[in-house]
């Protein structure tokens, strides 16, 4: 049994914050990224529609799987607050997310 999962979804970037954006994961705090693996995600790629500027995100995710629970932590806000000003966002700051329900897999 594979007990790994997908997550798959979009966020958005603002126009003029590419650079920016990805200057910010470059320089990922390493307390958010140990928080990032502490909830299970074992690979984590974003990658840009640079004709929309939609961020696509894929994780894989081992389980147990607790990614749900990110939202309530104190570094992942500190993050949303921090990436607030280049993507859209919830009134709480969180990225505004789209899911991306999965079409094929090989
Ligand atoms: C993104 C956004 C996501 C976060 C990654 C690390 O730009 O804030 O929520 O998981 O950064």
């Amino acid at each position: 049994m594979n007990d790994e999962r997908i997550h798959a979804f979009k966020m958005q970037l603002k126009p003029g914050f590419v650079a920016e954006y990805k200057k910010r994961h470059d320089e990922l705090w390493p307390e958010l990224r140990e928080l990032l693996t502490m909830a299970g995600i074992i690979e984590y790629y974003i990658f840009l529609d640079e004709a929309t500027l939609a961020l696509f995100a894929f994780q894989k995710v081992a389980a147990p799987d607790t990614t749900a629970e990110l939202a309530a932590l104190p570094i992942m806000k500190r993050w949303w607050d921090y990436m607030a000003d280049l993507m859209e966002v919830n009134p709480d700051n969180s990225p505004v997310v789209a899911a991306c329900p999965e079409m094929f897999r090989l």
